[in-house]
């Protein structure tokens, strides 16, 4: 690395977008933490830092081609299905400079632990701390910032309205397809003052948006300073509405939802996934059966919070015709309002839901990570594979059922109008609109594109044209643009990544 300037670092958080185009997806919520937080934790005044976050910016090599060669120091974040990402842009970076360093971390590594760890220079599965020891092996202990400090700044994906900060971090709940169940650490909640600092370092939002994926959890101390923390911060104008991510457990109290809406909570996410008891006992979700769901969510709603959710089709255990009968009750029904998404039930790496799936021979062959993001079917269904995927075509975006989810948007809006205000009315037709045309609402300028070809099966459906290198490459790299198969087209599990896939870490936890 040159000594007489700055190391250069390149934060980039990968992702392909679900239409499989190069997309900007700039108004797409959530939006990703980690690469704010990792920045914060180099020396400010010693590294020239940059970052990328491929949800608003786009693939870089298609968007910003000129930052391939620039930095010395490149650090992947990303979800599961984005790690073909992760060597891609290695490939490029690799072939112009040979000595960048490639770091790389998050669900996309956890997921795939063994095998990434021989793709790049520095692999990690721990949280954004680790970093630390990275920078300091790999550049030196000066470029360790001596307090982390989150570089929103840097972040120009956010805008001036919504802010990202996290107080939690993992779950304390185990449901059997969830990636953290896989991971299985344990909940761990910051202290207040980190919540504080963070919002500070933000500066003035509209909205902050509390990352975790479990705000509550099982600690109610915390959970009240936390809280607290919040009410104090709005009330000194930092702040309008927060809005975070909860489970069922957290409406069992009257008293959670009371203190979250006398803090300025807009809205909660809560993983519903689906109505049918028998499937959420299986997915041992079982925080979901406790109490009637529909009770919970209009206590929710009474309490002056928007009540928002996914559903999950799993194809291997629930049929079309089950899925289309479970829209039809929820659009005959005022008091739940309309699902925010329907994904379909993701085989991830080293989960319980993984090892039943592959136990039974349900994993469709020429399955590949790239494909473990919900718009793709990957399991064989109780129904064909054609009409499976014809549901995640259009009954995910609940195609067929638009006209009675408008009137019921109308008739659930007029039962709680006591109860929510305008702005909440608003975002509900937003999140009605988004799950509707998701494309058109993460960018508006997408609003007149058409649906891209697509077969929505793991088996046949088309890469993005990523994979195909837009610029020449090192030829010990070319290796890098082959999709990452979890089976091959024979249906047989890929044995360079086999022991990652049936990674056994939950059992060997559950068993403690
Ligand atoms: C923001 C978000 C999104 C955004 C952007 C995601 C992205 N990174 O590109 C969007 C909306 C696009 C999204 C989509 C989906 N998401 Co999402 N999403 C989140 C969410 C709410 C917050 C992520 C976050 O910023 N967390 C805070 C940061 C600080 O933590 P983190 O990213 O988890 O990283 C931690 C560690 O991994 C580590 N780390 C991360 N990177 C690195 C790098 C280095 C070098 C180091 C040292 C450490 C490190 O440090 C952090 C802890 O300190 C999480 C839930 C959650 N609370 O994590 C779900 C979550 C990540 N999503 C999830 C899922 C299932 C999905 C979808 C498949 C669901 C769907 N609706 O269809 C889609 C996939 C879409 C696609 N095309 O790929 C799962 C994980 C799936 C997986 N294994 O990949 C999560 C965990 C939710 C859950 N509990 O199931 N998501
Ligand atoms: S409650 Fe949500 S985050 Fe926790 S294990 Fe279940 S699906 Fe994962």
């Amino acid at each position: 690395m040159p000594t007489t300037r700055r190391p250069r670092v390149l934060i980039v958080n990968c992702y392909f977008p679900e239409t499989r185009e190069p997309l900007q997806l700039k108004n797409e919520m959530p939006m990703p933490l980690a690469p704010i937080h990792l920045a914060g934790w180099f020396a400010a005044d010693r590294c020239e830092i940059r970052l990328h976050n491929e949800v608003s910016h786009g693939f870089l090599e298609v968007f910003r081609p000129d930052w391939l060669s620039w930095p010395d120091v490149i650090v992947f974040c990303g979800l599961t299905p984005a790690f073909d990402r992760m060597l891609h842009i290695s490939a490029y970076a690799r072939t112009r400079n040979p000595r960048v360093i490639t770091v790389a971390g998050g669900l996309a590594v956890r997921s795939l632990r063994r095998y990434a760890s021989g793709l790049f220079d520095y692999t990690t599965t721990g949280d954004v701390e680790d970093i630390r020891e990275i920078i300091r092996e790999a550049l030196g202990p000066e470029y360790v910032a001596e307090q982390m400090r989150p570089r929103y700044d840097l972040a120009d994906w956010l805008g001036p309205w919504i802010g990202y900060v996290e107080s939690s971090r993992n779950c304390n709940f185990r449901c059997s397809f969830c990636t953290l169940t896989a991971d299985g650490r344990p909940y761990q909640v910051h202290g207040a003052e980190f919540l504080r600092q963070q919002i500070v370092a933000l500066g003035r939002r509209r909205l902050i948006h509390i990352a975790d994926n479990q705000f509550a959890g099982p600690d109610r101390q915390s959970f009240r300073d936390r809280v607290a923390v919040l009410k104090e911060m709005r009330e000194a104008g930092h702040f309008q509405y927060w809005a975070g991510f909860v489970t069922d457990a957290f409406m069992w109290d009257d008293e959670n939802l009371a203190l979250a809406q006398e803090s300025g909570c807009i809205s909660l996410l809560i993983g519903v996934e689906s109505f049918d008891e028998i499937w959420l006992r299986k997915m041992n979700k079982a925080q979901n059966v406790r109490q009637s769901q529909v009770d919970l969510i209009r206590r929710c709603l009474e309490a002056g919070i928007l009540f928002q959710y996914g559903l999950v089709f799993d194809p291997t255990s629930r049929s079309v015709e089950e899925m289309h009968r479970e829209l039809l009750a929820i659009a005959d029904e005022p008091a739940i309002p309309a699902p925010n998404f329907i994904f379909s039930a993701i085989p991830f790496p080293g989960t319980p839901l993984f090892h039943e799936v592959w136990d039974r021979g349900l994993i469709l062959p020429g399955t590949k990570i790239r494909d473990l993001e919900g718009s793709t079917l990957s399991l064989q269904p109780l129904d064909s594979v054609e009409t499976a995927a014809g549901f995640l075509r259009n009954g995910k975006n609940l195609r067929g059922h638009r006209g009675p989810f408008l009137r019921h948007q109308i008739r659930m809006l007029r039962r709680y109008r006591k109860h929510l205000s305008a702005t909440q009315k608003a975002v509900s037709w937003l999140t009605l609109g988004s799950i509707m045309s998701p494309q058109a609402l993460s960018n508006t300028r997408y609003l007149l594109k058409g649906r891209p070809r697509r077969t929505h099966i793991s088996t046949t459906d088309r890469l993005d044209v990523v994979y195909t290198p837009r610029f020449p490459i090192a030829a010990q790299y070319e290796g890098y643009f082959q999709p990452t198969q979890v089976t091959n087209m024979a249906g047989h599990l890929n044995e360079t990544i086999a022991e990652d896939l049936l990674d056994t870490r939950y059992r060997r936890q559950a068993a403690v």
